[in-house]
């Protein structure tokens, strides 16, 4: 059965609707994937994938973004995979500023995250570290391997590089569309296989918003450069068209906020939703169709690291109170802790 070059999934020639549709037999990529990667376009809804089956002895390499850290304690792997020997793979870490201390960063997790037997920040884009984790994965198994994790988590540039590693080619196609791996992707490694899957759907990610033309660009692609405010309390930031931030009660405090290429802007909190309203669409960008809805959020004193969807993060201090306003069902993770050099 023949699969195609991009998401791995069996090509067919005689359902349009279907997945893995090709118009003829001998085409190298579904017309889905031929598009996204000539064109850069994708018009089919978000795969809503969960936890693959994984055979009970193989390493799997959990692959987490690390602007989305908050969402590591909503799964918890060791019931989906009892038996499996698991590694936790921090991707991207190239977005962030060289400034964090990794070593402390993956000791904070460790205490949390106890499951894993190791920790490891690396990018997949960049290789940076590459060689240490596949050093890691040869000291602990031989047979396959799997990359699990959610969408947009970088598996797929993960495998690809691993790939460019041993025979100077990549396997499959990656983008910031979400769910583009449709099916398992094998790659001949040692006594085995490494094997990408499909991404782990996530509620509340932007794709569940915007369509893929209207969120690719506000993924971050990029290098973060932090933008740091200094907020008196009834004052708000506005991001995007998707989320305002207001601090509506504590001691004035700093906000530094982690995001790609969307726009930030400061007001008022007593004029902010008139703002909001008024703008929305040609200020503010990109903006959801679906209701938008409040929430409140008391901090403690200490540090947290507030996700917003998975278009990044902010660090604000407490105590404070803060009201987010962001389409109904949006991801917000927070969470407590040191966040060694942000
Ligand atoms: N800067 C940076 N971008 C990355 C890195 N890894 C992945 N990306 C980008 O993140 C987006 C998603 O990457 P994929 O490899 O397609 O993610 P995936 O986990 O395979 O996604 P699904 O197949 O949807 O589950 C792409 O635009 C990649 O270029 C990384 O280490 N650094
Ligand atoms: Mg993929």
């Amino acid at each position: 059965m023949k699969k195609c070059k991009g998401c791995g999934i069996a090509l067919q020639a005689h359902d349009p609707n279907a997945l893995g549709y090709v118009k003829a037999v001998e085409h190298e990529y579904c017309l889905s994937c031929h598009n996204l990667k000539n064109y850069n376009i994708s018009l089919e809804p978000v795969l809503k994938s969960h936890f693959p089956f994984i055979e009970e002895n193989s390493l799997i390499l959990y692959v987490v973004s690390a602007l989305h850290l908050n969402t590591l304690p909503l799964f918890d792997l060791t019931k989906f995979y009892p038996k499996q020997k698991k590694i936790l793979v921090i991707n991207q870490i190239d977005l962030l500023p060289q400034t964090i201390n990794f070593d402390l960063w993956v000791k904070d997790l460790h205490s949390y995250f106890k499951d894993f037997l190791e920790i490891m920040p690396l990018s997949g884009l960049k290789g940076h570290y590459l060689t240490i984790l596949l050093e890691t994965i040869d000291h602990y198994h031989s047979g396959n391997v799997y990359l699990v994790g959610l969408q947009n988590s970088g598996k797929t540039t993960l495998l690809n590089r691993i790939s460019e590693h041993i025979d100077g080619h990549v396997k499959a196609l990656s983008s910031p569309k979400a769910g583009l791996t449709q099916d398992f992707i094998q790659l001949p490694y040692k006594n085995g296989y490494i094997i990408d899957s499909p991404g782990v759907y996530q509620r509340g990610f932007i794709s569940d918003f915007l369509d893929y033309d209207d969120y690719k660009t506000y993924i971050p692609s990029k290098k973060i450069r932090p933008t740091t405010y200094h907020l008196d309390s009834s004052q708000s930031i506005i991001i995007g068209g998707i989320v305002i931030v207001s601090f509506i009660k504590g001691e004035r405090s700093s906000f530094t906020f982690y995001l790609g290429e969307i726009n930030i802007h400061r007001t008022k909190y007593e004029n902010v939703y008139h703002q909001f309203e008024k703008h929305q669409g040609t200020l503010f960008n990109p903006v959801s169709e679906a209701p938008y809805e409040k929430q409140f959020i008391k901090l403690d004193s200490g540090e947290y690291l507030i996700n917003l969807l998975d278009l990044g993060f902010f660090i604000a201090k407490g105590p404070n109170t803060l009201e987010l306003y962001a389409p109904k069902g949006a991801f917000i993770g927070i969470r407590k802790g040191v966040f060694h050099g942000l």
